[in-house]
Order: structure tokens, then sequence, then C-alpha cells
């Protein structure tokens, strides 16, 4: 089978798997307006916010952030995609979007665009894209401190099976002084030191949710200076806390290292960073903690290469995801590239990131394009030297990779 073909077959094969998507910020119906979709979402993605400033570098953020969101969307479109064509990853994304819903992009008109998702309810909507995408689950991001929230836990869950949840610990680990007060509301009240009486609290506090939650892994977002052996009261709460409660749930420890928060305040959500994190912190804990999983993803393009070669040591470490600013098919197509090579089948080649459900079409259509070429050119090397490859090794293999399997028992 020359290339061509078999790029085509992987591609048609990668389409047709219902694929798991195991880092989304989007939620099922029952958690009302934290569930973002529509046209008016996607373009005041944060992605795209930092580019509508980028082509209008006069525009005062304070101005920007005081329009009503359907103002920013305007602007946005006219901007990023009018007088300018929609380049980049997340503007052609809106585009890929359009087109696979069946909206034709042609007349570059919003409020035409905008007609159509206004023909939808929310649960049907969330169905429509479901489909379109090929996605059959997703793994939300669920903050015990987000009051929002609270209401669903404290009753009937998210009530959609297509939605699993995710205990997210970024206030706790990353600013728990300032999350004192919030547990303290919540009846686990804390000193704001790390001490014996905290430490029990804490686990406690992290029982409590996952019994409401039952999460697939605890989460918590990293900066690059990130360590657990800095005495810093993260490095406290994960050793003497999440551990040994990932411990006893057999619960997934997953890490998203890398980001810098704000380093640009005045874009809000957009203005966070990326910097080059010290492998030799996840190799420790992997180290240490053979029996727990680590489910890791990293922001910069320059720790990818070492955390492969930390997934050959450590068989509870678990790669996944081009997170982000590395969410763009030219990277895609190299840290594929180098997991297949060093890790064969054993990672999670992507997930979305979606903040928007309209969200999951783009980012699954254009990871799924170049999977596929990655995939294929393996295949098409075996194929040269007489190893056979069939349509159905093809989807054992895209099953194992996007299926979930690697992640959920
Ligand atoms: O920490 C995270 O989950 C990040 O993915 C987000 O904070 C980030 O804003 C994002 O959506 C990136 O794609
Ligand atoms: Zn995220």
């Amino acid at each position: 089978m020359d290339a061509t073909t078999l790029t085509t077959k992987v591609r048609t094969i990668l389409e047709q798997t219902p694929t798991a998507d195991i880092h989304t910020h989007v939620f099922s119906e029952v958690f009302g307006d934290l569930l973002l979709w529509g046209i008016d979402e996607q373009l005041t993605y944060h992605y795209l916010v930092a580019e509508l400033f980028r082509v209008r570098p006069d525009l005062d953020y304070g101005e920007f952030w005081a329009m009503p969101k359907a103002q920013q969307a305007e602007l946005v479109w006219d901007e990023v995609f009018i007088r300018n064509s929609p380049v980049s990853e997340a503007a052609r994304g809106v585009v890929t979007t359009l087109h696979k819903l069946g909206i034709d992009p042609s007349d570059k008109k919003l409020d035409r665009v905008r007609d159509y998702f206004a023909n939808f309810k929310t649960g049907e909507y969330i169905g429509k894209v479901f489909e379109v995408a090929n996605v059959k689950w997703v793994i939300m991001t669920n903050d015990p401190f987000d009051k929002q929230e609270h209401p669903i836990w404290n009753t009937s869950g998210p009530q959609d099976g297509r939605f699993r949840a995710a205990l997210r610990l970024d206030g706790l680990l990353n600013n728990f002084p300032g999350c004192a007060a919030a547990m303290g509301e919540q009846g686990f009240s804390v000193n704001t030191t790390v001490d014996a009486k905290t430490v029990a609290t804490v686990r406690d506090f992290l029982r409590s949710w996952i019994e409401k939650m039952k999460p697939v892994y605890m989460a918590v977002s990293l900066p690059p200076t990130f360590s657990v052996t800095d005495g810093s009261p993260r490095a406290q709460l994960i050793n003497e806390c999440i551990l040994p409660v990932a411990r006893e749930h057999d619960l997934p420890f997953a890490m998203m290292i890398g980001v810098k928060k704000l380093t640009n305040p005045a874009l809000q959500d957009a203005g966070d960073s990326v910097g080059k994190a010290d492998i030799s912190v996840v190799e420790g804990l992997c180290r240490d903690h053979p029996d727990i999983r680590f489910v890791v993803t990293m922001l910069s393009r320059e720790n990818q290469h070492e955390l492969c070669v930390a997934a050959r040591k450590f068989k509870n470490l678990l790669v996944f995801g081009c997170w982000w600013f590395l969410n763009n098919p030219s990277i895609v197509r190299e840290m594929t590239a180098e997991r297949l090579e060093m890790l064969g089948l054993t990672m999670i080649p992507q997930h979305s990131d979606a903040r928007v459900l309209d969200q999951l079409i783009y980012k699954w259509s254009h990871s799924r394009d170049i999977i596929a070429e990655v995939l294929a050119e393996r295949y098409a090397k075996l194929q040269e030297v007489g190893w056979p490859i069939s349509d159905d090794d093809i989807r054992r293999d895209v099953e194992r990779v996007v299926g979930g399997g690697l992640l959920v028992r």
C-alpha cells in the first residue's frame, strides 16, 4: 500500500474511532453557563483574544474587556478573519468547525453564522458536537473551590456519562494560604502553614471531593520552577497529602508542567506564558513513588524529548497531549513522531483542552490529520521491510492510543 493510501486509511480509521479526550474545560449541561458554546464563545477564546491584540496593538486592553461579548466577538471576526486571512491555528480552527458543522463560511457574514447556532438548545448541541467530533467522552476540569460547581456536586453530579470529572487542585497547591479561608467555609479549617493538623485536614478535604466527584485523576498545572523538594507549601502538600491520597484511591496524579501564569496580566486568561521545567522533578516522583501513576504533559517544546526518555525509564509515567502552545500542526507532528519512535503506542498523543464545546470539532480534526500522517509513516516503513499491516492492526493501535484505555482501567 503506498504512503498516500496508507495515510488516508489511517485517517479514516482515526475519524471512525470514538475518541476519549482526557483534558478539557467543557462541562455537561447541568453546569449551566460554565459550559461555553457557539460562535461568539469561539471567537472570544483567549487564544484569539491574544491574536486580536497582535493585529490591533492600538487597542486598549481595558476598553476591550469592557465590551459586551458580542462586540468582542465582532471585533475578533473583523480584525482576525476579515481584514486578515485566518491562517493561525486557532483562527483556522473556527473555520474548520463551521465547515464540519455544514456552515458555508464563504460569505463571511457573522450574523448568518450566528443564526445557525441560535437554532440549537444546549443539550441538542452537545449531542451534535460529540457526533461531529466523534468524541465518546471528555474529562472536565473541576475546581473544588468554584462555588458555581458546588450545587451540582452536592446533588446529582454531571448527569451525563460523556463528561467525567478531574479534581483540579491549582487553588490548593499553587495558592494554599489563599484557599485556606475557602476550605474553612467548606468545614475544613486549616492553618496557613502546612502543619500536622493541616495535613490531616487537607487529606480529608481531598477524600471528600473524591467521594463527590469520582474523578478520573487529580490534576494541577505547575510552573517551570516546580519542585517537590524545595520545602514550599506546594511541595509539602504534594508529598504529604496528594500522593498518600492518590495511593489510597489508586488515582493517577496529572501534572501539567511549565506554565508561567499571567506573564501579561492585562490579557487575563490569554496572559499566561511558557517556561522550560526540570524533568528531574518528574523522574524523582516516578522513581520514589512507583505505585502511583503520573500522567504528565509539559508545556515547553524543549521538555518534550526528555519527557519521552523519562517515560522510557518509568512505567508509571504516562505522557499525554500537545498542550496549548504546542497544539500546532508543526509541533504536533514532531512530538507525535518522537513519541512513537521512543514510546511506541504507550502514550496518549493528544487532548483537546477545549474551553468552548465547539472546539472539540476542530481540535480533533486537526490532530487526527497529523497523527494519521505520522502513524502512517511508521506503518509504511514497516511494510517496506516486509512487515504486514492490516486494517485490524491499525484499528487496534488507534483504539489503544486515543480510546482512553491507557488511562481509564
Ligand atoms: O491549566 C490548564 O488547564 C490550561 O490548559 C489552561 O489554563 C489554558 O488556559 C488553556 O486552556 C490552554 O489550552
Ligand atoms: Zn487546560
